[in-house]
């Protein structure tokens, strides 16, 4: 273990370029300031208002059952108990962003790492990189849902795979976990709902993604999804709906991806926001307030 330091990406002239460290760390939390503790309380009770009728199922039953609403930072010890017990995952210390390397043999060993530091208050409404806030909350309920759990994992050790194959095979692997993990929607009997935590920890995403009418909203098709750019800039241009967590562990689970990506290689990468004839289109999108530029 050594000492946590708060490490975030920097700003730079060509951009925000992050710094990658890759230490296990223990929580600092008899470190956390009030100000800190405030920030995640603010944070929590604001998603607690807009999330219910919008975050899928699980996301909402396993919110509760963590104990994810009071006003102090959780442990990450307190936490791994119910992990544990549900799926056997377990929360890891870390200080930011990871190469992607390190983060996928994380996945495969069903180890999440969470950035220990939170925003600063004048970061509330928009951070660029991970922070504990997103982490948590974003993305520590569905760890508790079994299927959900189990394509975490088997993402990991696609991804574990992917890093021998190099580059291309990489790139489409962080699209798929861009479009589904961070930005995904599931649709239930009620309609469409939320599971990307980058949205579920978003305000402005988490109604945005549902109510307006200017992104697509596209059924989920797995080679699709990895020949599709995005964007880490702005709402996505493009959100892909999955029917159930079942489809998503299936779809990646049952292929070892070396077809997959002997398929898309040298493929024409798919801009954002862009539809195609063979497009399950659930929602054809207005495509207002696009930028024509900044897909990556
Ligand atoms: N590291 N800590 C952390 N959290 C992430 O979400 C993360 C990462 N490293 C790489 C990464 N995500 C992306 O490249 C994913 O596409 C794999
Ligand atoms: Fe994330």
């Amino acid at each position: 273990m050594t000492t946590p330091r708060r490490v975030e990406s920097l700003l730079t002239d060509k951009g925000q370029v992050p710094v990658y460290t890759t230490a296990v760390v223990e929580q600092p939390w008899a470190d956390y300031t009030a100000v800190e503790h405030d920030t995640w309380a603010r944070l929590c009770a604001r998603q607690g208002e807009i999330l219910p009728r919008r975050a899928c199922r699980a996301f909402l039953e396993n919110l509760q059952a963590l104990g994810m609403h009071g006003d102090r930072i959780p442990k990450f010890d307190a936490l791994n108990v119910h992990l544990q017990r549900a799926t056997g995952w377990r929360l890891i210390g870390v200080e930011g962003l990871l190469p992607e390397l390190d983060f996928f043999q994380h996945l495969a060993a069903r180890e999440f790492p969470v950035t220990w530091w939170i925003r600063r208050p004048e970061q509330f409404d928009y951070i660029s990189e991970p922070d504990l806030f997103h982490d948590l909350f974003g993305h520590v309920p569905l760890l508790m849902n079994p299927v959900f759990a189990d394509y975490m994992q088997a993402y990991g050790a696609g991804g574990v795979r992917a890093a021998t194959f190099g580059g291309e095979p990489l790139t489409n692997l962080t699209r798929l976990y861009w479009y589904t993990v961070e930005f995904g929607l599931i649709r239930e009997a009620e309609g469409l709902r939320i599971y990307g935590s980058g949205i579920s920890s978003s305000q402005g995403e988490s109604v945005y993604c549902l109510d307006s009418s200017a992104p697509n909203r596209v059924g989920f098709d797995l080679a699709r999804v990895m020949r599709t750019r995005y964007r880490i800039d702005t709402y996505q241009k493009t959100y892909f709906v999955i029917d159930s967590f079942e489809q998503l562990f299936r779809a990646t689970v049952a292929p070892d991806f070396g077809p997959i990506y002997y398929g898309l290689k040298g493929a024409q990468s798919i801009p954002a926001g862009a539809l195609l004839d063979t497009d399950a289109v659930i929602q054809r999108g207005s495509g207002e307030g696009w930028l024509a530029d900044g897909d990556v």
